[in-house]
This record gives C-alpha cells, structure tokens and sequence, in this order.
C-alpha cells in the first residue's frame, strides 16, 4: 500500500490536524510505504510573509516527528523540493474544466471573502497541485480530515480521464477519512459552525500544538455551547448542539 498526505506551513498546527490526519499518518506509517509533505506550495496562496512562512515549514516539519513520524519507516519532505509536483500540476490542469474547480467548496469559501475576480489563480487551481501530488507518488490511501472528501474525488476524476484519454498511467486512490466523531471535523471552539483552522477563526477557538495545558484548559472552559440547560443538555448531535457535539 502506498500512503501520501500533506499539511500546509500557514501557522500553528491545530488539535484539528492532529485528530483529522496526523494521528492517521502516524499509524499508517507502519503498513505500507508512506509520503508526508509540507506543502509549502499550497501556502503561498495565504498572504504571509516569507520569512515566516520559512519558520512554518521548519516548525511543521519538527512538529510532525514530535507527533510520531518517523523517518526510518516513511519519507517526509517539502513539496517545493520536488519540482515534478508543478510539472504534473500542468498537465493535469489541461484536463481539468473551469466548471469542476468552480464547484469546490473550498474556492467557493475563499474566494467567497472577495469578489471571484479579485480572488487568486493560485487558490482557483489548488486542488490540481493536490491530485499532482497524490498521482505523482501512485498513492493508493490519502489520509486527510473531512474537509478534504472533494478534493479527492476531483483527484480521482482527473485521474480517470487521463488514463481513459492516454492509457493506464495513474493509480486511482482512495480518500482515508475518520469516521464522524472520530476526528472527522473538529470545529472552532468560540465558532463551532466553522471548522478549526490554522489561517482563519478566531484564534481563541484555536487549540495549537503548541499551546500550554493551562492555555488549553482555559479555551475549552470559555468554548461557546448553548442556552440548554435541560436534563439532557449535554449530548452529541452536530446539528441542533454543534458546540457541544464538538467538545463531545
Ligand atoms: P488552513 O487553515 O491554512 O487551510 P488547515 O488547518 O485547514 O489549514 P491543512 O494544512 O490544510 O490544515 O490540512 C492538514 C490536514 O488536516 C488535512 O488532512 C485536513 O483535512 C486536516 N484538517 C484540517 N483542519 C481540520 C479540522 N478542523 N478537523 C479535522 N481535520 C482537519
Ligand atoms: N489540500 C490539503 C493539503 C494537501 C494535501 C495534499 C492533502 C496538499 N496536498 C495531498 C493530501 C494529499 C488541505 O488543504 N488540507
């Protein structure tokens, strides 16, 4: 089995990488022949400085072997060190349609900040850098939180249309997602209609790696729940308690 996912270098790894993808990695790691990158690539579509986006990549990268990475069983490495993935990303790209990338969710959020016109090429084509890094390694399992799920089957789409135009070239890989309440889509504590992000949210329903215990106690006890006070005010359902499913 051939394993690849990424995590892009735009801040502090949150609990939502960690309970989505990282966990997953790590235990993958020992069944097959596993790729992780930082995909500095991806990042350059959100405005950070380079200097900072440098300490993100190292940071990431180090965090990744504290989460239990381990060189010795997969390979880790930057996205930008490999120039095949913009190679690949070109092709690819003459194959997908303006329609299919207008349709994911992502580019709709994003760009949703602006208008589509001021919005960057860079985020309209980010998902085709993502099918280029997971064909370009003939992955059969991409490990990656919920909010990925479309991504992948654009990959899978892109891939099926190459091979069916040009041959059998690419593996067709499968989506690994957690189960719902297993880490799937871990929302923003202080907004838990959004999910926790590394760029976006407030920062104060963010809990990063590496943040100090007192620090995190202090986020969970001022997380926003609900006005239920009732006897069964505490229970798990995402839709009508999504602040209290969370923390569940
Ligand atoms: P950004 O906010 O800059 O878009 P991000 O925090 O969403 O970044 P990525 O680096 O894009 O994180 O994603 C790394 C992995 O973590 C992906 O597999 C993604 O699906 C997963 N992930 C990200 N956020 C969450 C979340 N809130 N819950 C579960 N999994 C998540
Ligand atoms: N798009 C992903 C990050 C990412 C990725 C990948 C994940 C870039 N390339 C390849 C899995 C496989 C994200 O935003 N979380």
């Amino acid at each position: 089995m051939r394993v690849l996912s990424g995590i892009q270098p735009t801040g502090e790894p949150h609990l939502g990488n960690l309970l989505g993808a990282l966990r997953w990695w790590v235990a993958d790691q020992r069944h097959g022949d596993s790729f992780y990158c930082v995909v500095d690539l991806h990042s350059l579509t959100v405005a950070i400085p380079p200097e900072e986006r440098r300490q993100a990549t190292l940071a990431t990268a180090t965090l990744l072997l504290a989460a239990g990475l381990d060189p010795e069983s997969c390979t880790l490495f930057v996205q930008s060190h490999v120039p095949a993935h913009c190679q690949l990303e070109w092709v690819l790209g003459c194959i997908a349609s303006m329609g299919e990338l207008r349709r994911m969710t992502q580019f709709k959020d994003k760009a949703a900040k602006g208008s589509e016109e001021s919005a960057g090429v860079g985020l309209f084509t980010y998902p085709v850098l993502m099918a280029a890094d997971i064909l370009l390694y003939d992955a059969d399992r991409v490990p990656v939180g919920d909010d990925q799920r479309q991504h992948l089957e654009l990959t899978r789409d892109l891939a099926q249309r190459f091979n069916s135009r040009f041959g059998e070239t690419f593996v067709i890989p499968e989506a690994a997602i957690p189960p719902p309440g297993r880490g799937a889509r871990i929302m923003n504590l202080q907004e838990p209609t959004r999910k926790m992000s590394k760029s976006e949210g407030a920062p104060q329903g963010v809990i990063t790696l590496f943040d100090e215990p007192r620090e995190i106690e202090r986020k969970i006890k001022r997380a926003v729940t609900d006005t239920d006070d009732g006897p069964d005010a505490v229970r798990y359902d995402p839709v009508t308690k999504p602040g209290v499913a969370n923390l569940l």
